[in-house]
């Protein structure tokens, strides 16, 4: 996620969605000068395009045949990948039955048509402007600030909805906790600022280890990580373990004072759960975090599950 507190500094991405080519046309008309924009005739292909797209806004048609706008809104609102899109509902039913409808299905706005093209540019600008300054809050609050990975704030929500969503789908719920090999004695030879250095390729490393969309590595603390692997079994977790163990090494930076090689290594502590109704998310950290343990004992280097 890049930091941005500059309203205006890049071209907001805007998603037009309506079954009417006339409405498109002039919506386009109006915003083409201003924003990078995406066209969509259906809801189904209004949900694909956010995925696949990640527009900033959305100008939702309400009536459409399939998916109607507001089903559109909700699914958006559902998912935590889409969630931060802000939805502007474009619309001819202006009763207050119709308005509240727009406001619960989750719409940040709506704008009545037939369009007046001034209002339409002035609420687009208002709330790309206010998306900007969440995003970049987000970005603050979520974000490590060394290493551009997430955080620890931001693994603890993620891994309360991902138990939360193995619990009810009887799925595991995988989580790798890795920590840098001797990195007392890494700073010790090699200074503070190469420390530093060192965790940010490591960061870097693990998030490119990282294979699905769902996967979430943050920074635990200090110079430990931690993966969150939703619906991932034993299997496929110590695969990805090694493999995270592998790339660190992989990056090759020396470290002569490290007992295990003279490369910087880490060690990996994996745990699985299938979460049940009386265990708590915390649980699945400390079992990470015992195995972890055991693969120092073992002489580092190395994955325990
Ligand atoms: P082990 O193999 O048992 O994990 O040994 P270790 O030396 O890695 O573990 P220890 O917990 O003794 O030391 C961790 C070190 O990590 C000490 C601390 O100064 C360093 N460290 C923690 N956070 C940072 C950071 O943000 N930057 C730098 N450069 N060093 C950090
Ligand atoms: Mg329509
Ligand atoms: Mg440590
Ligand atoms: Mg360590």
């Amino acid at each position: 996620m890049t930091i941005n507190v500059q309203p205006g500094a890049r071209r907001g991405k805007v998603l037009l969605v309506d079954d009417q080519q006339a409405n498109l046309r002039l919506m386009h008309q109006i915003l083409a000068d201003e924003y990078e924009l995406f066209v969509a005739t259906g809801g189904a292909q209004a949900l694909e395009l956010c995925e696949r797209s990640a527009p900033d806004l959305v100008l939702l048609d309400v009536v459409m045949p399939g998916l109607d706008g507001l089903e559109v809104c909700r699914r958006l609102k559902q998912s935590p990948d889409t969630r931060g899109i802000a939805v502007i509902f474009v619309t001819a039913g202006t009763t207050p039955e119709e308005e509240n409808a727009c406001w619960e299905a989750g719409g940040a706005d709506f704008v009545t048509k037939p369009v007046n093209p001034l209002t339409l540019r002035h609420r687009v600008r208002a709330h790309l402007q206010l998306k900007q300054y969440v995003d970049a809050l987000h970005a603050l609050a979520f974000v490590d600030g060394l290493t551009g990975i997430a955080n620890r704030r931001h693994l603890n929500e993620r891994l309360e909805i991902e138990w939360r969503r193995c619990l009810r789908s009887g799925m595991p719920l995988a989580a790798l906790m890795i920590d840098v090999d001797f990195f007392k004695r890494y700073n010790d030879r090699y200074g503070h600022q190469a420390g530093d250095d060192c965790l940010k390729r490591v960061a870097g490393a693990l998030s490119s280890a990282m294979q699905r969309a769902g996967d979430l590595a943050a920074r635990y603390g200090g110079e430990e990580f931690l993966c969150l692997l939703p619906e991932t079994d034993a299997t496929a977790a110590r695969a990805l373990a090694e493999r995270v163990e592998q790339a660190v090494r992989d990056l090759a930076i020396e470290h002569l004072d490290s007992a295990t090689a003279p490369v910087v290594t880490v060690s990996v502590g994996v745990a699985v759960m299938c979460p049940l109704q009386d265990d708590a998310p915390a649980t699945l950290l400390q079992r990470a975090d015992a195995a972890l343990y055991q693969a120092k004992q073992l002489g580092r280097g190395q994955v325990v599950i």
